[in-house]
């Protein structure tokens, strides 16, 4: 069995993390596959959204932690190659691909697990599942873009209790803190997660793609420079076939029919 499963459907194409008797945790084999997964989904124009979500009873418990025993003696392991190699281009072929990545976080989603899940546009998680930044119960610090999106979306006091304490945080809480979109019921999350795939699949996603842009950007610019990136990326949108499609619409009354372009 695969640890990666992948499906197209409606423009979206769906990615399931798939070894379920560890929690979806990550090996090489994994990472190889989610990579292939959304450079597919970067380069053909019929995808249109990702759905990432994980199978069994967990989302992701982060690096699989049975490849990382250090015998007693032997010379530790250099953890920034591993960081460098897998995670680290994960996060950020996720942030840049100009399509909107929904998350349905289906269990508790722990270590980089967690930090992927954040790493997604429009995260919904399921009534049962949790987050746990379990880095410093391992004697590690938050990685895959913990460290930066914490702080930013949680506040820097509830961030560094997080990291701090690696409690495991619920999925209701998650979302009073802000740190997804919403909390659905268990046996809704898939329907709810499809249906907001599908529907973005049927938007305009160049305009989508720019939106990711602008957002990720004003994290770490001065308003003098967004307000510049704004113009600049609002002319690109409005170059696209989309946008002279929504005005159209907008003006005969319609709903729009929306290619992508
Ligand atoms: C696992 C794992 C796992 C292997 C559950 N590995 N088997 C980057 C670069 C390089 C190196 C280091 O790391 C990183 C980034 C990271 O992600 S570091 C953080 C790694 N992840 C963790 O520390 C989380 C470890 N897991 C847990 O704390 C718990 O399993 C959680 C809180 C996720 C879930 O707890 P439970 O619901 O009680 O489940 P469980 O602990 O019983 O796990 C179920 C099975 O899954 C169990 O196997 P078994 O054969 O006993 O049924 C676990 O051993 C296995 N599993 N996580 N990361």
């Amino acid at each position: 069995m695969s640890s990666i499963l992948v499906s197209l459907d409606g423009g979206v194409l769906s990615i399931t993390l798939n070894r379920p008797d560890k929690l979806n945790a990550f090996n090489p084999e994994m990472h190889q596959l989610l990579k292939a997964a959304l450079e597919r989904a970067r380069d053909e124009a019929a995808v249109r959204a990702v759905l990432l979500t994980g199978a069994g009873r967990g989302f992701c418990a982060g690096q699989d932690l049975s490849e990382r025993n250090v015998a007693p003696g032997a010379a530790p392991i250099d953890l920034s190659v591993t960081i460098g190699s897998y995670y680290n281009p994960l996060v950020r072929r996720m942030r840049e691909l100009p399509k909107p990545i929904v998350c349905a976080v289906n269990g508790v989603a722990a270590g980089a697990g967690a930090n992927l899940a954040l790493a997604c546009d429009l995260v919904f998680a399921a009534r049962s599942a949790s987050f746990v930044q379990a880095f410093s119960r391992i004697g590690l610090l938050p990685d895959s873009g913990g460290t930066y999106f914490l702080p930013r979306l949680a506040g820097s006091a509830r961030a560094m209790g997080l990291a701090l304490l690696g409690d495991k945080l619920s999925a209701e809480d998650a979302g009073r803190w802000g740190l997804i979109w919403k909390v659905v019921e268990d046996a809704n999350l898939m329907d709810e997660c499809t249906a907001a795939a599908r529907s973005l699949a049927a938007g305009p996603t160049k305009a989508y793609g720019l939106i990711k842009k602008a957002l990720y950007a004003s994290a770490s610019n001065t308003l003098d420079a967004q307000l510049d990136l704004e113009r600049d990326l609002q002319r690109e949108a409005g170059y696209s076939e989309d946008y002279r499609e929504g005005v159209a619409a907008f003006m005969q009354k319609r709903k729009p029919a929306f290619k992508g372009k």
